[in-house]
C-alpha cells in the first residue's frame, strides 16, 4: 500500500510517519529528510538546494524528483510506502502518478497557530534527524545517536510564516486533486498524539482490510 502525507509544514507528517513505520512496519521517503542529507554531506545537489531550504522556499521540481527517484529504486519488496513531503505541487503529484500507484492520501490537518508554536519549538538530531520538542524534552544531545539536537534554519518565526505562506499557494490545491480521486482522507492533528494515533489507526486498518 502507498501513502501520500499531506500537510502544512509543521503539521506532523514526520511524527505519524514514525507511528506508521514502528506500528505497520511501512518504510519511508521523506524528501525534507534526503534533501537535508546532501546538504549535510555537501554533496552537488546539497549545495544547489540549501540557499531555498534556508529560505522555506521550495526545491525546483527537477531536483526534488531525481531524489525521488533514486529513493525509489532503492526501496524493494516493502510492504508499505510513505510518501512525506512529496508532492508538494500538482506537478509534483503528476510525476509521482507515473513512478508508482498511490492507494490513500492522507492530509494531515492543524490551525496556524498550533503550527507556528510546535514549529519554533521543534529540534532535531543533526545526525539521524529524530526530532524533538523542547517542550517536552530540553536534552542537547539525541537520545538515539547521541548526535547533536539543533534547531532547524527554517524553524526561525520569519521563515515559518513564508512556508506556511508557500504551502497555501502551492501545495493546498493537491487537496482537491486527491479528493477529486476518492483517495484523499483528512485527519486531525491538533489534539493529543494519541488522539490522532487512535483515529490513524482506524484510517489504516479500515485500508488495509480492503486489500
Ligand atoms: P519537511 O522536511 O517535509 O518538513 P516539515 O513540512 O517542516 O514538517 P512535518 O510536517 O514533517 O512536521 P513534524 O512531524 O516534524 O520539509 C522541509 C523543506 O524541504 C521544505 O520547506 C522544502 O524546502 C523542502 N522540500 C521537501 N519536500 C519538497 C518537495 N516535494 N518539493 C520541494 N521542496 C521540498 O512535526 C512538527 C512538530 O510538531 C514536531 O516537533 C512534532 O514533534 C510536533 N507534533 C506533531 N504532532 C504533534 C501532536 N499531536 N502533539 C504534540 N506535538 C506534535
Amino acid at each position: 500500500m502507498n501513502i501520500v502525507l499531506l500537510g502544512a509544514p509543521g503539521s506532523g507528517k514526520g511524527f505519524i510517519s514514525n507511528y506508521i513505520i514502528d506500528n505497520y512496519g511501512f518504510e519511508h521517503i521523506s524528501t525534507g529528510n534526503l534533501l537535508r542529507e546532501s546538504i549535510k554531506n555537501k554533496t552537488k545537489l546539497g549545495e544547489k538546494v540549501q540557499s531555498y531550504m534556508t529560505a522555506g522556499e521550495l526545491v525546483p521540481d527537477e531536483l526534488v524528483l531525481s531524489v525521488l527517484k533514486d529513493a525509489l529504486n532503492n526501496k524493494k519488496n516493502y510492504k508499505g510506502l510513505i510518501f512525506d513531503g512529496y508532492p508538494r505541487k500538482i506537478a509534483q503529484a503528476e510525476e509521482l502518478e507515473k513512478l508508482v500507484n498511490i492507494d490513500l492520501v492522507i492530509c494531515v490537518d492543524v490551525p496556524q497557530a498550533v503550527i507556528l508554536d510546535r514549529l519554533s519549538s521543534r529540534r532535531v538530531c543533526s545526525s539521524c534527524s529524530e526530532v524533538y520538542s523542547l517542550k517536552l524534552n530540553k536534552d542537547t544531545k539525541c537520545l538515539k545517536c547521541g548526535g547533536e539536537v539543533i534547531q532547524r534554519s527554517d524553524d526561525v518565526p520569519s521563515v515559518i510564516q513564508h512556508r506556511l505562506d508557500k504551502y497555501e499557494e502551492q501545495t493546498k490545491p493537491l487537496i482537491d486533486f486527491y479528493r477529486n480521486q476518492n483517495k484523499l482522507i483528512m485527519l486531525d492533528n491538533s489534539g493529543s498524539s494519541e488522539q490522532t494515533f487512535s483515529a490513524l489507526k482506524g484510517i489504516l486498518d479500515k485500508e488495509l482490510e480492503k486489500k
